[in-house]
């Protein structure tokens, strides 16, 4: 059977990225019925060749919706996820909003796919650089256990969304033709630089992005992991890259990692330093898999190991994995 499947945030830059991925992957589309916010609706896109017009997200929208993706940020997720579950559509959510909920799965396809077979209409969609750590470091848990994570990430600004990637552009060009460089999304110039700051200051100092890591990978991994993170934006429009230093229960030898790697779900290996062939975000762009490289033991540490892993974070990091969740949820016969 086909579906009706609602994209909430049609406009923005993961909603594309969604339409898009619908089309890629040929789900079983019905009608697709984009939303977004009411001073959008009239909007015409395209979907499948055919031109479809935007409707405003609100009360009454989701009636003879099967599933709904949202990704329209967590205040708009908060009031209209649960509007979209009373009125029978399965929600599955990009933003931060439910993610820590009890009631509510939040699965990587290739990591936790079991958790769908709770859920109560609405699913979330994890943090986009929590996404592809876990997708590398998942079949490494099974075979080794994982004891202690630490983390750094280089974000593209796309994470922020489209103004984002809009400043981005603007800044370069009035770097270039030596005009004053003005910066409204970021609180610093991002061309050029690297901000040590991902959302908001939290008590603790750290920034919430980097506490999603935390408590994302405890839920969706194991409880008992100890992870340190450090995130970083970067003047790069997309791909997110992380350098990730792993602590192991058990000893391992390299060469069993590389294979280990090689056959994990949506994982692509990328390493010959011998070549200097290794993970880029320019080359991510575009591509569903999580590439891992720079492979190799931290001779700091009894069975530590460092890798570095970049994916695009508004396909596999966002789009991907809910289209994914989507597709999890008709093969297990859960909607
Ligand atoms: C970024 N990771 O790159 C963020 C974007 O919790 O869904 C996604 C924020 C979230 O800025």
């Amino acid at each position: 059977r086909k579906y009706n499947i609602a994209v909430v945030g049609a406009l923005g830059a993961v909603g594309r990225e969604m339409l898009k991925t619908l089309e890629q992957r040929e789900f079983p589309v019905e009608v697709i019925k984009p939303l977004d916010i009411l001073s959008n609706a009239g909007t015409e896109i395209i979907f499948q060749g055919k031109p479809v017009v935007v409707q405003a997200a609100e009360t009454g929208a989701f009636k003879d919706v099967d599933i709904a993706l949202f990704s329209a940020g967590a205040d708009a997720s908060k009031i209209l996820a649960p509007i979209a579950v009373a009125e029978g559509a399965i929600v599955v959510d990009n933003s931060s909003a439910w993610r820590m909920d009890d009631d509510v799965p939040l699965v990587i396809p290739e990591v936790n796919p079991d958790a769908l077979s709770w859920h109560k209409g609405l699913i979330a969609n994890p943090n986009c650089s929590t996404i592809q750590m876990l997708v590398a470091l998942k079949p490494l848990h099974d075979q080794y256990g994982i004891k202690r994570i630490v983390v750094s990430t280089y974000q593209a600004v796309s994470g922020t969304g489209q103004k984002a990637i809009d400043e981005l552009n603007q800044q370069i060009q009035d770097y270039v033709s030596a005009s004053p460089i003005r910066s409204n999304v970021y609180p610093y110039q991002i061309a050029f630089n690297a901000l040590p700051h991902i959302d908001i200051f939290l008590e603790n100092n750290y920034t919430k992005e980097e506490m999603k890591m935390v408590h994302e990978t405890n839920k969706i991994l194991d409880k008992n992991i100890s992870v340190s993170a450090t995130t970083v934006r970067i003047p790069v429009f997309r791909s997110h890259s992380e350098s990730i230093n792993v602590e192991m229960k058990k000893p391992f030898v390299l060469d069993e990692i590389f294979t280990i790697l090689k056959s994990a779900p949506g994982v692509v290996v990328v390493d010959n330093p011998a070549e200097a062939q290794y993970p880029m975000a320019i080359e991510a762009e575009g591509q569903d898999s999580v590439f891992v490289g720079r492979i190799r033991r931290d001779l700091s540490i009894e069975n530590g190991l460092n890798l570095w892993v970049v994916a695009d974070n508004l396909r596999k990091g966002a789009a991907l994995n809910a289209v994914q969740i989507a597709e999890t949820l008709v093969q297990k016969n859960l909607l």
